[in-house]
C-alpha cells in the first residue's frame, strides 16, 4: 500500500510582518543591509513597502526616521525569529535596547515583529501583535501599502480601517 507522507513535523510557513526603522547613520544603506541580512536567514521577502521618512514618535530627536514594512514567510518559531531580528540589529550597530520605562533613543536599526500569522504572543521577550502598531502611522501607512485587507488578529479590523482611524 502506498505510504502517506508524514507532514506532522513540518509546520506550515507563517506570514510574518516586520517593521524596520532607522534614524542614525546612513539610514538608506542600513535599511538595504537589514533587508539583505534578513533575506539571508528568512529567504526573499514576499513584499516590501516603500521607505518613508517620518518624525520621531514618542520621543524628541532632531534625527528623522526612515521606516518600512517587510513581509516574509518562515518556518521559524517566534523566538527563533526574534533571535534573528535582534542579531541583525546588533550587526547593524544597535547597542542598547529601549529602557524599561519606555524612553526611546536614536537607533541605527530597529526591527519589530509586528505580526506572526494570527498568533497572539505575550511573553517576557515578545508581545505580538506589536502592542502599539495600530497607533503608529509609520507602521500602518507602509503596512496598508502592502497588505490593506489584512485583518489585525486582536482588533478585528483591516489595516485599511486602522489607517482610516489614524487620520480622524
Ligand atoms: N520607533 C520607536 C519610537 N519612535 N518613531 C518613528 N517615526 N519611527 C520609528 O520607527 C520609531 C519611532 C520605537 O521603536
Ligand atoms: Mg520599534
Ligand atoms: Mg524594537
Amino acid at each position: 500500500m502506498e505510504k502517506l507522507q508524514d507532514n506532522s513535523k513540518m509546520p506550515a510557513p507563517i506570514n510574518v510582518y516586520l517593521g524596520l526603522g532607522s534614524n542614525e547613520g546612513n539610514r538608506q544603506q542600513l535599511m538595504t543591509q537589514a533587508i539583505e541580512l534578513l533575506s539571508h536567514f528568512l529567504g526573499h521577502p514576499l513584499r516590501l513597502s516603500t521607505t518613508i521618512e517620518t518624525e520621531p514618535w514618542g520621543f524628541s530627536s532632531s534625527n528623522p526616521f526612515l521606516n518600512m514594512v517587510a513581509l516574509f514567510s518562515t518556518n521559524l518559531s517566534p523566538v527563533e525569529l526574534l533571535d534573528i531580528t535582534e542579531g541583525v540589529e546588533r550587526r547593524l550597530g544597535r547597542m542598547k535596547k529601549t529602557l524599561r520605562d519606555g524612553v526611546y533613543s536614536d537607533r541605527p536599526m530597529d526591527i519589530d515583529i509586528l505580526l506572526y500569522g494570527d498568533r497572539v504572543i505575550n511573553t517576557e521577550r515578545l508581545t505580538v501583535p506589536h502592542p502599539r502598531m495600530h497607533e503608529r502611522s509609520f507602521v500602518i501607512e507602509p503596512l496598508a501599502e502592502i497588505s490593506p485587507d489584512l485583518v489585525h488578529p486582536t482588533l478585528g479590523k483591516s489595516i485599511l480601517e486602522l489607517k482610516k482611524n489614524l487620520s480622524v
